[in-house]
């Protein structure tokens, strides 16, 4: 089987100033090390390797007014927002290497304006144990990274939610959320009132991974642009320990890599971020192997016999 593959470009932001450790800014460089850009070209992708993008260090300081860094949040994630959206406007598909999850504002505000102005329709798998849908009122710590998701739906401060200028960037009926295991309580409150689609571990363990990445990817057509925002976490510590934030019960390497290949199969996806991976906490890097392992399925690499 023949597949056509859209042109690639990788965009490094290294910055964790959205983050509660350290080292998520090493992320880029960790994947480029495990051989991200190579993997494709050996699956006939066109890769395009943009370098980083520059922004403020991380001050590493407590929260003002709840959030921790804000303005140093706000630089980055507009970095990020001018970087995806130039790739998407020239036809090619972008891969942000983070940093922190809180560069999924960017990375979606910019791909929900490129939906709006070619009249797509937007659908967000957001891969994670957490649901990031935090505000600075029932954020127990002010790291930013828990946040991108109600900060899209307009819900946080001005400077995120207005990014790209409109507010909300995104609908919360646009996400589907996987993997969530890790929520906190004012959060949960938070969830069920805006009614986001949540499949977390204990539904997954009780339909299995096929069912409900049937469900996430539905209502999909050939005019659907899928974002696929993929945090490291998302995945079981035992396979990937190279992030901050490990949560136990998460997706095994089999159930990631049906992920995968289901998204492959869908061929409808357009944008990724590869975010949270802290190559400070890893272990002789292999939790960005098994990343660039897993991104090499999103490109259409059967993990069967034949295919
Ligand atoms: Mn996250």
């Amino acid at each position: 089987m023949s597949r056509t593959y859209p042109l690639v470009s990788l965009i490094g932001a290294p910055t964790d100033v959205g983050a509660g450790h350290r080292g998520a800014r090493l992320g880029p460089e960790a994947l480029r090390i495990a051989g991200l850009g190579e993997a494709l070209v050996a699956r006939g992708v066109d890769v395009a390797d943009r370098g980083n993008l520059d922004g403020p260090r991380n001050p590493w300081q407590k929260p003002v007014a709840g959030y921790r860094h804000l303005a140093e949040v706000v630089a980055w994630n507009r970095a990020v927002m001018d970087a995806v959206g130039a790739e998407l406007r020239i036809g090619r598909l972008p891969i942000l290497l983070g940093g922190d999850h809180c560069l999924g504002l960017g990375s979606i505000t910019a791909v929900a304006r490129y939906c709006r102005d070619t009249g797509k329709q937007l659908r967000v798998l957001w891969l994670d144990a957490h649901a990031d849908f935090n505000t600075s009122q029932v954020t127990p710590s002010g790291n930013i990274h828990g946040m991108p998701v109600s900060c899209l739906c307009g819900i946080g401060p001005e400077e995120l939610t207005r990014l790209g200028g409109d507010a909300p960037a995104m609908r919360p009926d646009e996400i589907r959320q996987i993997g969530i295991r890790s929520v906190d309580p004012g959060e949960k409150q938070l969830i069920q009132q805006h009614g986001l689609d949540v499949y977390d571990m204990r539904y997954i363990d009780e339909i299995g991974m096929r069912r409900v990445m049937e469900e996430a990817l539905e209502g999909m057509d050939e005019n659907t642009h899928l974002h696929v925002s993929f945090d490291v976490d998302f995945l079981d510590p035992s396979i990937a320990p190279g992030v901050g934030t490990t949560v136990p019960g998460g997706p095994n390497y089999r159930e990631a890599q049906l992920v995968m290949e289901m998204i492959a199969d869908s061929g409808r996806m357009g944008s990724l971020d590869i975010v949270e991976l802290n190559p400070i906490l890893d272990k002789r890097n292999r939790t960005a192997k098994l990343a660039v392992d897993l991104v090499e399925s999103l490109f259409g690499k059967s993990t069967l016999m034949c295919d």
